[in-house]
């Protein structure tokens, strides 16, 4: 199941999870689950490296093959038949690859990844979360024709009281001669129909505009849904290919110094979650992504930060579902300024943002789009860098704010950049300063900076605590402290008018690498979760479930 609702009716579409063997570097074979990390093989607890998965399909008609990964970490290549389909960097973002004209038979599928560091990867580094090794997120084999609908994109906006939208429908013909086409749009009872053209290898974009009537809008208290379904019919009208999405009509507004959808303005209230789960790593499978959604929602949460990357897309499906905002971001965390002079870095992230906003458009629980979480927005090297990558998230999506999370505290020169100042907190944690007077200092100095009236949101604050360490004195790392900390930031926040938003590190304790990050992390975990890995509650999370109920 690679998305919550089903994407097609006419085309026909085989998930590929299950068993597939996996041949690590140097030798041994091993029958490993897909999706899923290798790491959960007790062979590979700690295996950073290379190997081969396979996977025998058979195609019983003559037929292109399109192939669409949820995730693979860190590095894909894909073969067809021994014959090279698809390169790829990033565990967290999909592509897809095509195999033309493939004859009814017998085929292999191979999947080279590679979770090794080095210059080759300027994004999954040794970091405070952990790269793990795997095809993480499910796969699927489609088979389409010659021309086929590649993507779609839904924009809606209120005008004088009435919903309108945008449909943007991508056809691309992989053939070799021009074809004459037709596309039928049905979304909320409005049906359109729009013939076209499309020449051999090109890919061609068919817009609908439309006025709805009797709209119920999405929004955080009544997450309402609707299917958008695109049908292409051939020159004789004869249906050859569909692509169905989930879609919501609402609209998101910067007013002052709030957040506002549909014009009301939503104050945020939620966890930084990681994509990592006990034994089972990245690859958490979706029962347990339920689980996560349940535990925040009980927690009184409505909004959820996916730091540092992008999510699967079921998960955000369950937040479009639910209700749950969401703060996406793109795939960087902690670099300085010689990190993001790598010479993979910017063509790494942009290729990361690209396929995180043109894959993730759709959904209506996106309300921000988040870069370069406390990376080197100090210096003017680093600003080229932010300007560079804001300027590519507005021109992909010019109608969602775009922010990105500091911790250069009274030194970053990049708060005229983001539409929403957001900053990374940690007073009573890592610095031994009372929360309201922390707050105090960072709010004077947003409003003196470029940052003044726009909205603020404390984008991290928390503090670290093992799970089952009790401590009378309340020492740090013991849950009683953690509790204390959180509650002094909440009693904080909560009175203060001018913030937008407030994500609490962490939701879940996650693994990090060893290299580099082991003294600080016992366990080698992020232990500031507020239940641990295995998702057990600890004390703060009966403080949050009190104060979020308050907020
Ligand atoms: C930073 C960073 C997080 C995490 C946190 C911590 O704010 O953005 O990824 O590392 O610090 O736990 O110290």
């Amino acid at each position: 199941m690679i998305r919550l609702f089903e994407q097609h009716r006419v085309r026909r579409a085989t998930e590929l999870d299950g068993i597939w063997k996996f041949e690590k570097d140097g030798g041994k074979v091993y029958s490993l689950p897909v999706p899923g990390c290798w790491e959960q093989h007790p062979d590979l607890l700690t295996y950073r490296g290379a190997g081969v998965y396979e996977k025998k399909v058979f195609i019983d008609k003559r037929t292109n093959i399109r192939l669409e990964f949820g995730g693979v970490s860190h590095t894909a290549d894909v073969f067809f038949d021994g014959e090279p389909l698809a390169h790829h960097y990033n565990a967290f973002t999909p592509f897809s690859c095509i195999a033309s004209n493939v004859s009814p038979g017998k085929h292999d599928i191979r999947v080279r990844v590679d979770n090794s560091f080095g210059e080759h990867s300027a994004l999954h580094t040794p970091n405070d979360y952990y790269t793990y090794g795997g095809i993480i997120r499910p796969v699927v084999m489609e088979e389409i024709g010659d021309l086929y609908l590649k993507n779609v994109h839904f924009l809606s906006k209120r005008k004088d009281g009435k919903w309108m939208a945008q449909v943007t429908a991508w056809v691309e013909n992989i053939g070799d001669w021009e074809y004459h086409a037709a596309i039928e749009k049905s979304l909320a009872g409005i049906s359109q129909k729009k013939s076209f053209s499309i020449g051999p290898g090109e890919c061609t974009d068919i817009v609908f505009e439309s006025e709805y009537e009797g709209i119920l809008p999405w929004n955080p208290v009544q997450p309402n849904l609707y299917e958008l379904e695109l049908l292409l019919y051939d020159e004789s009208n004869i249906l050859k290919d569909d692509l169905i999405e989930r879609v919501g009509f609402r609209e998101i507004q910067i007013s002052g110094s709030k957040l506002c959808i549909n014009g009301n303005p939503v104050f945020l209230k939620g966890f930084n979650r990681h994509e990592d789960y006990g034994t089972i790593g990245s690859a958490v499978p979706f029962s347990l992504m339920v689980q996560d959604m349940d535990l925040m929602q009980q927690a009184g949460a409505n909004a959820v930060r996916t730091c540092h990357y992008p999510n699967d897309a079921r998960f955000l499906d369950l937040c479009d579902e639910r209700g749950i905002c969401v703060w996406e971001e793109s795939h960087a965390r902690g670099f300085g300024l010689k990190q993001m002079q790598n010479p993979n870095f910017d063509r790494q992230s942009e290729d990361c943002i690209r396929e995180m906003i043109e894959c993730h458009y759709n959904h209506p629980s996106i309300v921000i789009w988040g870069i370069l979480n406390e990376c080197a927005s100090e210096t003017p090297g680093g600003r080229e860098i932010y300007e560079k990558q804001y300027e590519q998230v507005r021109a992909l999506d010019g109608a969602r704010p775009a922010t990105s999370a500091t911790c250069r505290h009274f030194a970053d020169i990049c708060l005229d950049l983001p539409d929403i100042v957001s900053v990374n907190m940690y007073s009573g944690w890592y610095e031994n300063v009372s929360v309201a007077e922390g707050h105090k200092k960072e709010m004077d100095w947003i409003a003196a900076t470029h940052g003044k009236g726009k909205p603020v949101i404390i984008s991290e604050f928390g503090a670290g605590a093992i799970y089952g360490y009790h401590d009378r004195g309340r020492c740090k790392w013991s849950e009683e402290r953690q509790a204390d900390i959180i509650q002094e930031n909440l009693e904080v926040y909560q009175k203060d008018e001018r913030l937008a938003g407030i994500f609490i590190w962490q939701f879940a304790d996650c693994k990090v690498t060893e290299e580099e990050w082991f003294a600080a992390r016992a366990k080698c975990h992020n232990n500031k979760g507020i239940v641990d890995e295995y998702r057990r509650p600890k004390m703060a999370f009966d403080i949050v479930k009190e104060m979020f109920a308050q907020m």
